[in-house]
């Protein structure tokens, strides 16, 4: 029987690699993204005992770049059934007069271009095939800004909104979209989010228990299995631990 394929942006670390590690040994072929070479190799390498691999190295807010790769995917893995479109990440946590705009900058061109990019370049083999899976890692700060927040908040909004628009687009297709809204998980995010401070990072996940990325691919393998006329449109998932607080008055006497 022929594997199934899924593509999963953003491999190399978090989500996105428990996510292969889940489906490798779900026994799915898989095709890997990221930006560190190494990391691709060190994927190729492991889970390459368990299925077929491929992996690209690429920027995903390289526009030129992400329509290359289905020119570029050898002719067993060019049948994508699911695209995980995970890569992304949060940079700095200073309110919005204060920021660097290189930061804003890369938000959008990865969290918004490049899951453009690569949802407009699957989509078409999967509606050829009438059939496929777009999920996307949105986020619950898409739901709910927080102090900070701003445009990291802003382009989760973005996903949850591109998402429920092309179903719309998709309906009668039989290409199903679901955008996952993971709350406080501890990845290498918090990491990258402030640009390596490990005290910095480690507060975020300091005497709580967050979810795990296992958590994550867990939800996407269970949502994949889900028979073919089942669409979860959106999925918000917190830790146990982590609630929306009230909203916010500034008292001009305190
Ligand atoms: P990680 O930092 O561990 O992983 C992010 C992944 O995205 C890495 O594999 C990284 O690969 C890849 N990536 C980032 N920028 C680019 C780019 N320009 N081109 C290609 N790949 C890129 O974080 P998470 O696993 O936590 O994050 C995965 C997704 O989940 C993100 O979209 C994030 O916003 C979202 N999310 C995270 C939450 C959390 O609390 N952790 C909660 C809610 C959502 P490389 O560096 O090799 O390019
Ligand atoms: C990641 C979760 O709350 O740090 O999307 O924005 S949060």
């Amino acid at each position: 029987m022929t594997k199934k394929t899924i593509l999963i942006t953003g491999a190399t670390s978090g989500f996105g690699a428990a996510i292969a590690q889940l489906f490798a040994q779900n026994g799915w072929q898989l095709i890997l993204t990221g930006r560190r070479q190494q990391r691709l190799d060190d994927l190729q390498k492991q889970l390459g005992r368990m299925t077929n691999v491929h992996t690209c190295c690429f920027d995903i807010s390289d526009r030129t770049v992400v329509e290359q790769l289905i020119d570029n995917l050898p002719a067993e893995f060019a049948d994508v059934d699911v695209l995980v479109n995970n890569a992304g990440l949060a940079l700095g946590l200073e309110p919005a007069d204060q920021t660097d705009l290189d930061d804003w900058d890369k938000m959008v061109d990865t969290n918004i271009k490049g899951l453009m990019y690569c949802t407009r370049i699957i989509l078409p083999i999967m509606k050829q095939r009438g059939q496929g899976y777009i999920i996307n890692i949105g986020s619950v700060a898409g739901n709910w800004p927080y102090p900070g927040g701003n445009v990291y908040c802003a382009t989760k909004a973005f996903v949850r909104q591109f998402s429920l628009a092309i179903r719309a687009d998709l309906l009668g297709t039989g290409i199903r979209v679901t955008n996952i809204e993971p709350g406080n998980a501890e990845t290498e995010f918090s990491m990258v989010r402030f640009k390596d401070n490990e005290q910095q990072a480690e507060g975020v996940y300091q005497s709580t228990e967050a979810l795990t990325a296992e958590d994550i691919a867990n939800t996407v393998a269970w949502l994949v299995n889900t028979p073919s006329h089942v669409n979860v449109t959106t999925m918000e998932i917190m830790p146990t631990q982590q609630a929306t607080g009230p909203l916010a008055i500034y008292r001009a006497d305190h």
